[in-house]
């Protein structure tokens, strides 16, 4: 059976699910999304998905024709429609087709679009040996430009970096902020262990608040390893003795390069691998997976 495909309200086979070429969400970019995991049947801190969702539109002055109840009870219909147990969703809102002209007001219906699909992750040995991972010489948006912290349909900024990354070998680079600061990367918050302290990128550093970075804060908590928010450059990732990078297609994934240089002793870290085996027994027994 093809997977089915959910469209405000009505489910479509994948060939046939969608939109028109007047939504501003492929003209402009218009639009919010998020992307989620569901693990044994059960999707990954849902509701905080859910709330980002709302909150990127709320940014943007998209209003979601429905309430963020009916949006999850939706995802999980969809995944049960789809009989997908573990799996990879894609949600996204677009401003709905209009006239030409940027104008949001010449649009209307926006088009609420869930996605539930099998998932593509790195491969085993990625995990294995971690990856090698380059900066980026484009730098993430400025805040004032376009808040990283809006999740929206104009992932140029993201893509361009991703294809520096990709001529250079690697499947993910390193984006700094317009201050010069590390930021994340191009579908992944960073972490790095120095002097003892987990370090990652605070919000206003100019990155999406990860909720897989969320996660892996907590965890640390709990483990009682000191975790700070604070700026930091690319030196301190030289000198780190860890690195790893968090997302939900990503999950927690070691770092062992960055710009061909060895981060620590070269190899995927200790703690690195205590954070990975703690994610995977979080994600399989979560109180907030719902
Ligand atoms: N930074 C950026 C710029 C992202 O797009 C993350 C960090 C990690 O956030 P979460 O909440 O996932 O821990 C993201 C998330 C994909 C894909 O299809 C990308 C993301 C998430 C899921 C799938 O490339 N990006």
């Amino acid at each position: 059976m093809s997977l089915e495909v959910y469209i405000n309200g009505k489910y479509y086979p994948k060939a046939d699910a969608k939109v028109s070429v007047y939504d501003h969400g492929l003209l402009y970019g218009d639009g919010v999304f998020e992307g989620m995991r569901a693990y044994g049947g059960k999707v990954f801190r849902h509701r905080a998905h859910i709330d980002r969702l709302y909150e990127s539109a709320a940014a943007i002055q998209l209003n979601i024709p429905m309430s963020k109840d009916a949006l999850q009870q939706a995802v999980n219909d969809t995944l049960h429609r789809n009989q997908l147990v573990d799996a990879y969703i894609r949600l996204v809102v677009t401003r709905g087709a209009g006239s030409l002209g940027l104008d949001p007001a010449k649009t209307s219906d926006p088009q609420v679009i869930i996605i539930t699909d099998h998932i593509e992750l790195y491969p085993k040995e990625k995990y294995e040996n971690g990856l090698e991972i380059i900066t980026a010489s484009t730098i993430r948006n400025h805040p004032a430009a376009l808040s990283p912290r809006i999740k929206s349909l104009n992932y140029l900024n993201n893509i361009l970096a991703r294809l520096e990354g990709k001529l250079a070998g690697c499947s993910e680079a390193l984006m700094l902020n317009h201050r010069g600061e590390v930021a994340e990367c191009t579908g992944d918050n960073i972490f790095i262990l120095r002097t003892g302290r987990l370090l990652t990128p605070p919000i206003d550093a100019g990155i999406l608040e990860g909720i897989t970075r969320n996660a892996v804060i907590e965890l640390a908590h709990r483990m009682s390893i000191e975790v700070a928010e604070i700026p930091f450059t690319r030196h301190d990732v030289f000198v780190a003795q860890e690195c790893f990078l968090t997302g939900s297609a990503a999950e927690v994934i070691p770092v062992v390069k960055l710009d061909g240089r060895p981060i620590g002793t070269g190899g995927v870290g200790e703690l690195t691998k205590k954070l990975m085996i703690a994610f995977h027994q979080l994600v399989r027994n979560d109180p907030q997976a719902t």
